[in-house]
């Protein structure tokens, strides 16, 4: 692992824009809001920010903006899930306290790389 990884400031592993909804909190069903966010994965959590167009990929340094929410990628789990969807390119995240996000993108390669990094940080803290 590089230095970053051994603590101080975490490893940004990647940074873009997605379409995501919240679908419960909790375990408890939420109604779908879907809006465009801008989402960085940083150390062990996927960040997310609210205003897209004010971000770049160093927006998620402390002190440069406030993210809308914060998920703790620890024992969470990941799926394709087309079928909670009429959107494609569509997989859903499950955190480990029962929030369930939707990420979604019109590319197909875009979410597919999106979907490959965060289970490979998924499945490297699973080996912590
Ligand atoms: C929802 C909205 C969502 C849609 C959802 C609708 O309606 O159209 O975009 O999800 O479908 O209920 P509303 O705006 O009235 O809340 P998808 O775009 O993911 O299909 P769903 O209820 O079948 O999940």
């Amino acid at each position: 692992s590089s230095p970053d990884s051994e603590g101080g400031t975490p490893e940004l592993e990647k940074a873009g824009l997605l379409n995501k909804t919240k679908i419960a909190e909790g375990g408890r069903k939420l109604r779908k809001n879907w809006s465009p966010s801008w989402v960085v994965l940083v150390g062990n959590s996927l960040v997310f920010f609210k205003d897209p167009k004010s971000q770049t990929p160093a927006s998620w340094r402390p002190g440069n903006s406030r993210p809308e929410s914060s998920v703790d990628l620890r024992g969470a789990k990941l799926h394709w899930a087309n079928e909670l969807s009429s959107k494609k390119n569509v997989f859903k995240l499950r955190t480990v306290t029962g929030n369930e996000f939707l990420l979604q993108s019109e590319t197909d390669s875009l979410i597919k790389e999106w979907f490959i990094t965060i289970q490979s940080v998924i499945d490297r803290l699973d080996r912590e």
